[in-house]
């Protein structure tokens, strides 16, 4: 086969090629052509039978290949790569158990929108459909499917262009989402003509299209939008995916309307923007009279819309608002109370449809006003809390320090996870650029840090800040080695009350094991990451908190403070206490 140019054009082959012998690919180097054709540069992976030689072959034909010590942690790194990117993250694992460690954070990644392609090695078709008991033996197909948008698998090495190309295309179009793609073993060594395999690859065309919203759509929420006098637009992470920042930024300030940005939407715009509602969430969700999802659902995040949040009588009821909903799926709108003007289409096109038609709206002063008074309150009572200073630390008066450093360092990412150390965080640190505060999403799952971590300052380029609870932490832990292994810019800040939610708790029934929820006392997690040849911290007081985190940006080593806070200082899982069925005998 002749070389393939920058320009993706063919040469043709040399006199250098034998001339009698016809040219042969395989298995092996056609999918790594179909993924590189795509743009993927990164795979997150563990090797093993049967995709060992593909991660040494991927890593020879200039991909870059991070080799993780759980598969988990590869594919959360390769989820939060493809939200990040807007290109499918790839996580490449060995047959059932790597597979099976891989679906967790495909079912996340779906769960999410987040834009995935699981990659597992697979084995003896034959064997495993007559269930013959072959090594690692299990139809990760069917397994899979639920889990994820679609899932495919390639049989012969001529399918392998189309393979890959519908795995692209399913991950990252209309709602973006995980998708399984299934490689057997014995389509590596497969070996089939170059030129034939050469132009069976794809290299898709618009992978995302744009979905341009109907005109009347565009007119209903405008009209709707127009009448309101308490407008408010609620922000979500499918928002910032989009990456339309100048857009929605520019409609918010055109129209004065107060915003709320969720979790992952948090840096669209600065938070500390004066439209920003973030510290006047319990007034601006109920009083509200037009609320404008963007990219939000409206799930447990936001008490599905309905009950007293949005001001309703009980559990079961609506609030009084209407909702105008943009979103990418045509089944968002209605999923659990009445969507006014469903607006569906991609954001940037739907953003620009509305700032078009906007011109002349301006959201009622004394709305405004009132949400600004609401919200300067509540920061100034939150400024008083943050400057006490008691130890051991609180998670307040440590999360001064990192609210300091993120605002002095606004490109920095903010990895996130735990309970307290998750809710705390989020209410307190500002951020002040979009995608860049990473965290546990719409499942609220623990184990995502390392492996967000690894991707951000592979992906990202930038130094990474990750918060953890001291049980969240444990979940991905042994990354601290990857990290060191890649000599990565990360800090990881263990949050550390000695257990999940707080570490003060007795032990039940008079045995001597200690409570189901706390640790060792006073573990000194800063020696992992001084096991692997990184820096390890331990500090007591919010200045040597400060210092420490200093010189990791300075040094850009891999570091790991152990932050001591005090054991009572959290309250069972966090601020979400009321969906706990236990909590309430307390
Ligand atoms: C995969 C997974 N397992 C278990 C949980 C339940 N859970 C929620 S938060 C949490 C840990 C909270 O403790 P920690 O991380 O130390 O945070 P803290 O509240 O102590 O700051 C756990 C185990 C979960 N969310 N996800
Ligand atoms: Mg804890």
């Amino acid at each position: 086969m002749g070389t393939v140019t920058d320009a993706g054009v063919t040469a043709p082959a040399t006199s250098q090629a034998a001339p009698h012998q016809s040219q042969e690919t395989d298995g092996f180097s056609l999918v790594i052509e179909a993924l590189k054709l795509n743009g993927i540069d990164t795979i997150f992976g563990l090797p093993g039978i049967p995709i060992t030689d593909l991660t040494r072959k991927m890593q020879a034909a200039g991909l870059r290949v991070i080799s993780f010590r759980h598969e988990q942690n590869a594919g959360y790194a390769a989820s939060i790569a493809g939200f990040m990117t807007g290109k499918p993250g790839i996580c490449l694992t060995v047959s059932a158990p790597g597979f099976l460690n891989g679906l967790t954070a495909l079912a996340n990644a779906t769960t999410n929108c987040f834009p995935m392609i699981l990659i597992s090695g697979s084995s003896e078709r034959e064997v495993v459909d007559l269930a013959q008991g072959d090594y690692e033996e299990m139809d990760q197909l069917a397994i899979a499917k639920p889990l994820c948008k679609a899932a495919y698998r390639v049989l012969h090495a001529e399918d392998i262009g189309i393979g890959i190309a519908r795995a692209i295309r399913t991950a990252v179009s209309g709602r973006p989402g995980g998708v399984y793609l299934d490689l057997p073993a014995k389509l590596f060594p497969q070996a089939i003509d170059a030129e034939l395999g050469r132009k069976s690859l794809i290299k898709v065309v618009d992978p995302a299209p744009k979905q341009i919203p109907g005109q009347e759509a565009v007119q209903r929420a405008l009209d709707l939008l127009k009448g309101a006098k308490k407008p408010l637009i609620l922000l979500g992470k499918g928002a910032a995916y989009a990456q339309c920042d100048n857009d929605i930024k520019a409609l918010i300030e055109k129209t004065g309307i107060p915003y709320l940005p969720m979790s992952m939407a948090k840096g669209i715009l600065p938070d500390t923007h004066p439209q920003c509602a973030s510290a006047a969430r319990s007034f601006v969700l109920p009083e509200a009279d037009v609320v404008v999802l963007m990219g939000a659902r409206l799930n447990w995040l936001l008490s599905q819309g309905k009950g007293k949040t949005w001001g309703a009588a009980n559990s079961k009821a609506w609030g009084k608002q209407k909702f105008i909903q943009v979103d990418i799926s045509p089944i968002e709108a209605d999923s659990n109370v009445r969507i006014d003007a469903p607006l569906v289409g991609d954001m940037g096109s739907c953003v620009a449809a509305l700032l078009k038609g906007v011109e002349g709206y301006k959201a009622p002063t004394e709305w405004a006003n009132a949400v600004a008074d609401k919200k300067n309150g509540n920061i100034a009572k939150m400024a008083e809390k943050l400057k006490e200073n008691p130890s051991p630390m609180s998670f307040h008066s440590a999360l001064n320090i990192v609210r300091d450093v993120v605002k002095e360092n606004p490109d920095c990412y903010l990895v996130n996870e735990g309970a307290n150390a998750l809710d705390f965080t989020r209410s307190i640190v500002d951020m002040y650029k979009p995608r860049k505060r990473l965290d546990v999403g719409t499942w609220g799952v623990m184990g995502i840090g390392m492996g967000f971590a690894v991707a951000a300052a592979v992906v990202g380029k930038q130094q990474v800040l990750a918060i953890e609870g001291d049980s969240a932490f444990g979940f991905s832990g042994m990354e601290t080695e990857t990290i060191c292994r890649y000599n990565l810019p990360v800090c990881v800040v263990i949050m550390n009350n000695n257990g999940v939610y707080r570490g003060d708790e007795k032990s039940y029934g008079g045995s001597s094991d200690p409570s189901p929820l706390v640790f060792v006392k006073d573990a000194r997690y800063e020696k992992l990451m001084e096991a692997f040849g990184g820096v390890g911290k331990h500090v007591t007081t919010p200045a040597e908190l400060r210092a420490a985190i200093d010189e990791a940006f300075r040094s850009k080593r891999p570091t790991l403070i152990n932050a001591v806070i005090a054991e009572g200082a959290g309250t069972e899982s966090g601020r979400i206490t009321s969906l706990n069925p236990t909590a309430k005998k307390k």
